[in-house]
């Protein structure tokens, strides 16, 4: 599968995060639909109201839509805008973790609960106590931890924090400071809070120097996603204004990462967003564009495509035009 497909035509889904559950790939995408709000950096215009799940037994098999598996309506603190989420599963419950502004138009972070992949997904009464921001993305260790990375700037708000707490003037640092970092936390035995603080997942160029603020074509925008090749971490993630995927390795899930280079150069569409798995020996990138929605950056469609490592473990960049 050396040419990219997009999975699901009939609508606008983006963001997607695809898992292997039950020897299927099961794929939790944000729901994209036209709202009529003007597009502005604010990110406003991405109104979702809810998700679907969708599986595959295999690539070349038609997606199955499992219907909407959770409504901004039956979440008891919500606001609005329901972005990008992700499902993990433990002892046979599946958690779906999402970004959601609350009553007081702060994103949050939440967790609903199913006893299946395909939802639906019951919705805690709460966001996770401490959290903030968008795009989680969850992780299982092969130790059997597990862990929440997170955290986006511009409509993202990461830049009103920090230390894990809400300052005043809610800025991103120069352009000549340290690069606001994504975050990440291991989860509590229940998978419904945080076990720790937050941490700070720092990203070091190939001198070992922290990447800063601006250094726009590599440091973190949004979209964290993390996955295991060979015994390394690889933090993937977008950098937004710039719009390329990105990768950085690192020992162990908390960093540092040292930055490698480009998985996905810019698509048709603001933003960029993305997830890898392997499959049957195989690994994908999943991700959208823009393409069959004429370029309307809140009106994106999912797509998959098969990507590969070269012999010293490093990923081959994908074209995001002609692929
Ligand atoms: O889908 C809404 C937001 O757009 C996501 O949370 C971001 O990662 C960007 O893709």
């Amino acid at each position: 599968m050396k040419k990219s497909k997009y999975l699901y035509p009939s609508d606008y889904m983006a963001d997607p995060s695809a898992h292997v559950f039950e020897n299927k790939i099961y794929i939790y995408p944000s729901h994209d639909r036209e709202s009529g709000i003007p597009e502005n950096d604010n990110g406003d215009h991405f109104d979702m109201q809810d998700y679907h799940a969708f599986s595959l037994t295999d690539l070349q098999s038609e997606v199955l839509d499992h219907g909407k598996v959770l409504d901004v309506k039956d979440i008891p603190w919500a606001g609005r805008q329901l972005w990008d989420s992700d499902v993990t599963e433990k002892d046979g419950r599946y958690y779906m973790y999402f970004s959601m502004k609350d009553k007081n138009d702060i994103f949050r972070l939440g967790v609903a609960l199913s006893d299946k992949p395909y939802g639906p997904f019951v919705p805690q009464n709460n966001p996770i106590k401490g959290s903030y921001s968008i795009d989680p993305c969850a992780f299982k260790d092969n130790d059997g931890c597990y862990y929440l990375y997170f955290g986006g700037i511009w409509g993202g708000q990461l830049q009103f924090y920090r230390n894990n707490k809400i300052v005043s003037p809610n800025e991103l640092p120069k352009a000549d400071e340290p690069a606001l970092t994504p975050k990440v936390v291991k989860m509590s035995a229940d998978m419904l809070e945080f076990s720790e603080q937050p941490r700070d997942l720092v990203i070091l160029d190939k001198n070992g120097l922290v990447l800063k603020q601006g250094d726009t074509d590599k440091r973190f925008f949004e979209a964290s996603w993390m996955h295991k090749y060979q015994g390394k971490y690889y933090f993937s993630y977008s950098t937004g204004d710039s719009h390329l995927i990105c990768y950085a390795i690192g020992e162990n899930p908390y960093g540092p990462f040292t930055y490698q280079g480009v998985i996905l150069s810019p698509v048709i569409g603001w933003t960029t967003h993305h997830s890898i798995l392997e499959f049957q020996g195989k690994w994908y990138l999943f991700y959208h564009d823009s393409v069959p929605s004429g370029g309307k950056t809140w009106l994106r469609s999912m797509k998959v495509i098969e990507i590969e490592y070269d012999e010293n473990g490093h990923i081959k960049p994908i074209n995001g035009l002609s692929s």
